[in-house]
């Protein structure tokens, strides 16, 4: 099967499991849920709950509709950070996934509030799914999910990332801000897959650090997309680095540099996935098709 068809029947079924886990209970509140569906639904890659139902299918996991709260959960966590982000008091920005941001829809009240509602779902998602599927390793996995989304994790890079603007900033302070506000999410992923199938500490440890070198090169990669992309394809306005005034990889070694990164860093993720031969496959292309992405 081609990755693109893979993908889509995961995001399918991802989106199907989403669904019922964000329930309007058609009281006073609807309107909250209103705002957290049209930012979760507005499309988006799954990236994140791709790569828990992938680690766990690689680490020899069984039953993967008993790990989709989890895997669902961290797309709430995703959602909730790029409506957050968006806002006004962030990087202000209109449009996200091709259409417009949460706030320039629901108002910045909502918004904030749709995005406090996603990141509190995930955890009533998760500890409902631990209590009925009795994984061992749920609680495990919450941790790992919980530490990767907080202030050791994305919070904390988004802080930097904020307190960088207009400045500039030396190779060990953007590399602070790219692992934490992006690759912590994705090593989180491949952890938490890895955990909920019941996988060793060295299998753990290894998904952690092809998560790093996949997220660095994600990241990377958005950086180029940032000055080279197209906006259709993207879903939301270029050039946002340099309107904040942020510095990137971009910025600080140039595209063609930055281009090399991106490529070092997917061969590390690659050869780690490929060290579990024909079974980790799908993770090596997915590994490609993202860092060869123009969305
Ligand atoms: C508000 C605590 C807080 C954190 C915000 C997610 C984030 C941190 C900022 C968004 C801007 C940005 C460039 C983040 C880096 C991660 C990234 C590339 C996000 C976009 O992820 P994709 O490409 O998006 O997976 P889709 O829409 O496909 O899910």
């Amino acid at each position: 099967m081609e990755i693109l068809e893979h993908l889509n029947i995961k995001i399918d079924s991802i989106n199907n499991y989403i669904e019922k886990y964000i329930v309007d209970n058609n009281s006073y509140q609807t309107r909250i849920f209103d705002a957290m569906k049209y930012s979760i639904f507005a499309g988006g890659k799954r990236l994140r709950p791709i790569l828990i139902l992938s680690s766990y299918d690689l680490l020899g996991g069984e039953d993967t509709n008993s790990i989709m709260p989890f895997a669902c959960a961290m797309e709430m966590i995703h959602t909730y950070s790029l409506i957050h982000d968006d806002l006004p008091a962030m990087d202000d920005d209109d449009y996200r996934r091709g259409k417009l941001t949460n706030h320039k829809v629901f108002g910045e009240d909502m918004a904030i509030l749709a995005g406090d509602g996603l990141l509190n779902s995930a955890f009533e998602t998760m500890i409902s799914g631990a209590i009925e599927n009795k994984n061992p390793n749920a609680l495990k996995a919450m941790k790992v999910i919980a530490e990767s989304a907080g202030v050791y994790g994305m919070v904390a890079g988004q802080v930097v990332d904020l307190e960088s603007e207009h400045k500039k900033i030396d190779k060990e302070t953007l590399l602070f801000i790219h692992q934490n506000k992006t690759a912590a999410l994705l090593q989180a992923s491949l952890k938490a897959g890895a955990i909920l199938a019941g996988a060793n500490s060295a299998q753990v440890e290894l998904m952690d650090l092809a998560g790093y070198n996949l997220g660095m090169a994600f990241q990377i990669q958005d950086d180029i997309l940032d000055v080279i992309g197209d906006e259709k394809r993207l879903g939301k306005a270029i050039n946002s680095d340099a309107k904040n005034q942020k510095s990137t990889f971009v910025s600080l070694y140039g595209l063609e540099k930055s281009k090399v990164y991106v490529e070092n860093y997917s061969k590390e993720a690659e050869q780690i996935f490929a060290s579990f031969g024909e079974n980790g496959d799908f993770l090596v292309k997915l590994t490609r098709h993202l860092v060869k992405r123009n969305f």
